[in-house]
């Protein structure tokens, strides 16, 4: 059987952060599916089509690696493209406390899925989607976060609003 994981979440926009798990998920399993929530409770910076042309711009082409959207219930999400295995990341102890919880609530909806962490890699342990565009939008200089298309784009975004 081929071992589909899904990796959701709001990509806000996505970050070296995201792809290094991306990248390291390949390793793993037999495809990822990068799935961008679109009813995210977070109030978002882009667009739910933003979030995705910016995934699909900057992870290049991989057969094995789909990027969609989910509404609703991620597990109802999972069991439509035949996937078990939700893959997260992990920074600080921090994120220990919220990623236990949806694993737990998301187990308890849906006993047949497994949610499974990588520990971030020591460069972006401190690297988030809200801390990329607080530097962003005071001026900071990103590069070393974020790629270049998604640099331009929280240029551009945050020149719109000014
Ligand atoms: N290093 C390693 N991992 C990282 C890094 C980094 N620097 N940055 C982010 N990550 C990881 C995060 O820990 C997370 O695992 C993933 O990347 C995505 O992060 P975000 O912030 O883009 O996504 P979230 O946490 O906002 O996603 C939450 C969901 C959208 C998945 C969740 O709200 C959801 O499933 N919603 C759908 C409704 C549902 O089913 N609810 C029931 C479950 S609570």
């Amino acid at each position: 059987t081929r071992h589909i994981a899904v990796y959701p979440g709001s990509f806000d926009p996505i970050t070296y952060g995201h792809l290094d798990i991306i990248h390291r998920g390949l390793d793993v399993f037999d495809e990822i599916v990068v799935a961008v929530a679109r009813n995210a409770e977070k109030k978002a910076l882009f667009t739910t089509s933003e979030r995705v042309e910016l995934i699909r711009a900057v992870v290049g082409d991989n057969p094995r690696l789909r990027v969609d959207t989910f509404d609703g219930l991620l597990v109802n999400y999972m069991t439509s493209i035949g996937s078990r295995v939700i893959l997260r990341g992990l920074r600080a102890v921090s994120d220990f406390e919220y990623e236990f919880q949806i694993a737990q609530m998301n187990h308890a909806v849906c006993d047949q899925v497994e949610t499974l962490f990588m520990m971030t890699s020591v460069p972006y342990g401190y690297l988030s989607s809200s801390i990329v565009k607080e530097v962003a939008s005071l001026g900071g200089n990103v590069d070393a976060f974020v790629p270049e298309p998604v640099r331009d784009a929280l240029l551009a975004k945050l020149t719109d609003r000014s």
